[in-house]
């Protein structure tokens, strides 16, 4: 959630922006809401449309004038808007997905687990929708999980869960906003769906996940469990050869923080270090004080761009500096020496030869 301020600002910049520009094209007086102070009160005569993003829910943004209703794409509501409800931008488009259905869904419950392949195209995954029917009735609530995972057999990469209440009738788009994760482009992964209990489904009374047959999806296949995730197959048979599940992956393309710039203050025994990221990400800096490439300390997440001072109490030698950002991708390398260098590492530094030469006589 670290991004929200830095995105729900540039959201309200542009929705004020859009206020003003529509302000300014009209002459009237603006009488509909008074909540916003700074806007004009005389601009309602020949104002094209009004959008106060306050309905909450939904996939439109409703027009309080005209009837330029906006469909919504790629956000959803919070209730942290400035004034009321507004709308949070992710930043992250639809990647992958799967959207067509036969009309029947496949059950899951118990020791009997499902999943999709997929293989994304961006380097950070977001979230998904899953679209699940309910079929028949049930009764009894439960929380259902989603996790992705590199492998079908390997630990969950993130996971998340949502109460079947949600699940209120057929084809509906269930949507899973885990942590954001980093993904290799071109790698299969898999969504993984299960519920740890078994509420007494049977086979005309449970929850399913929607699919489509003869292999409507080229970066993975439907598969399933019947041992809680041990062993798995392919999901096909004879009725319904090849499936696919109906899903839509989320990501957006990360780009790792720039090599920071190390400076070290002999007199106040300080590594100054600062680091930006182009995507404006937070960062922190990871500092690895014997050069072994094994980072000792990590500072934490600051803003893109700020600068660090970091007591040195005393430490001599090479020391590498490295930045990451919040997605864990990293920068490169930087070393920097402290002035007091220690007798050995300089030796070693400059002389390679001598400090092998001399290592055979003397214990560094
Ligand atoms: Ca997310
Ligand atoms: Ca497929
Ligand atoms: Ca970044
Ligand atoms: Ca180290």
């Amino acid at each position: 959630m670290k991004k929200n301020y830095k995105e729900m600002v540039s959201f309200f910049i542009i929705c004020n922006l859009f206020l003003i520009i529509m302000s300014s094209l009209a002459l009237g007086s603006l009488d509909c809401y008074d909540g916003i102070k700074n806007i004009q009160s005389d601009i309602n005569e020949g104002l094209v449309g009004y959008w106060d993003f306050n309905q909450g829910e939904g996939l439109i943004a409703h027009d309080q004038i005209n009837n330029n209703d906006g469909e919504i794409l790629g956000a959803t509501w919070t209730n942290e808007g400035k004034i009321g409800n507004a709308l949070y931008f992710d930043g992250d488009v639809v990647d992958q997905e799967q959207t067509e259905e036969c009309g029947y869904s496949r059950y899951f419950h118990d020791k009997n687990w499902v999943a999709q392949g997929f293989t994304p195209s961006l380097n950070v995954l977001t979230r998904i929708e899953l679209m699940w029917s309910k079929v028949g009735s049930v009764i009894r609530y439960f929380d259902i999980f989603v996790s992705i995972r590199k492998e079908l057999d390997s630990p969950d990469l993130t996971v998340c869960s949502v109460n079947c209440i949600q699940i209120q009738g057929d084809d509906q788009w269930i949507e899973f906003n885990f942590s954001d994760i980093p993904v290799t482009p071109g790698d299969m992964y898999f969504i993984v769906a299960r519920i740890d209990c078994n509420p007494g489904f049977d086979s005309s009374n449970f929850y399913g996940w929607d699919f489509q047959i003869n292999n409507p999806y080229l970066g993975g296949d439907a598969w399933h469990s019947k041992d809680y995730g041990k062993t798995w197959e392919i999901l096909t048979s004879e009725d319904f050869p090849h499936r696919d599940f109906c899903f839509k992956t989320y990501g957006l393309t990360n780009q790792p923080p720039n090599e920071p710039l190390c400076s070290f203050n002999k007199d106040e025994d300080t590594l100054v270090i600062v680091a930006t990221d182009p995507d404006e990400d937070m960062i922190r800096y990871g500092i690895d004080w014997d050069n072994n490439k094994t980072i000792d300390q990590w500072t934490e997440y600051v803003t893109s761009g700020t600068e660090m001072g970091i007591k040195c109490n005393g430490r001599k030698g090479t020391i590498g500096i490295i930045s990451e950002d919040e997605y864990g991708f990293q920068s490169d390398w930087k070393t920097i020496n402290s002035k007091s260098k220690q007798q050995g590492y300089y030796v070693e530094e400059k002389y390679p030869l001598l400090f092998k030469f001399l290592s055979l006589f003397f214990k560094y």
